[in-house]
């Protein structure tokens, strides 16, 4: 089959207009939960969520509250959570989802995290996994993680990011995408509070924050139309 070779004057813009219009959107916030003026509630709904996205409440179920002010704060005197199996095993986590409009897809970029951290001995660690419906919820199925050592009883404040970009299955998804957060001992003691939020300082800003791109999900016939539009544009410069 001979594949037809475009005049070198076929405008690229083209090309870029027809195919390239669906991928080229920029990571912008698309879900987040502040937890400003939170007390001891584990739920809390979503402060912002994108026209085209349903954000659910955030939520832990497996503990109990540590009613530390702005935060979703729980208590974790268990030291034997020390892996990523028990944890799960414990409901050691956090939890959330998002959905797209129907004709959407999103593709995520990365989730930004404020955490606050107690232990009652230092030093302590804690190390927080993500893991996805999409990806599945095992301790084989971590997609990124961070751990943070703190040597006084009380941190508030830190931020960090779990950069997902480079996860294949959480780029174009259609329908609805649960995360879970979870957290366990991987230090020398175990940390006693663990809580996502500032502490003690409002600040209006968010404390989960979901960034990535949604696109429309192109219909099969736009790509067939394109293609059809191009070969006329071929014969057409070919005839001149
Ligand atoms: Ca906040």
């Amino acid at each position: 089959m001979n594949v037809p070779i475009l005049p070198r004057k076929t405008p690229l813009i083209t090309l870029a207009a027809l195919f390239g219009a669906a991928f080229n959107a920029q990571a912008v916030n698309i879900a987040a939960w502040d937890l400003d003026g939170n007390t001891s509630s584990l739920t809390m709904p979503a402060t912002y969520e994108d026209s085209l996205i349903t954000a659910s409440d955030l939520s832990i179920t497996g503990l109990s509250s540590a009613n530390w002010p702005n935060t979703i704060s729980v208590v974790q005197n268990n030291g034997s959570i020390d892996s990523l199996a028990t944890a799960l095993a414990a409901e050691n986590y956090f939890t959330f989802s998002v959905s797209v409009d129907a004709g959407n897809e999103i593709s995520f970029d990365d989730i930004d995290i404020i955490y606050s951290l107690g232990a009652n001995t230092t030093p302590a660690t804690t190390t927080f996994a993500l893991l996805s419906s999409v990806t599945g919820f095992t301790d084989a199925d971590t997609i990124a993680s961070f751990s943070h050592e703190q040597t006084t009883s009380n941190t508030q404040g830190l931020s960090d990011t779990f950069d997902i970009s480079g996860i294949s299955e959480l780029q174009g998804v259609t329908g609805t995408v649960e995360f879970r957060i979870a957290f366990f001992n991987t230090g020398e003691n175990a940390m006693t509070r663990v809580a996502i939020g500032r502490g003690f300082n409002v600040d209006g800003a968010n404390d989960i924050q979901i960034n990535g791109s949604i696109t429309a999900v192109p219909e099969p016939s736009y790509f067939a139309c394109g293609a059809l539009v191009l070969i006329g544009v071929c014969l057409m410069r070919r005839r001149r």
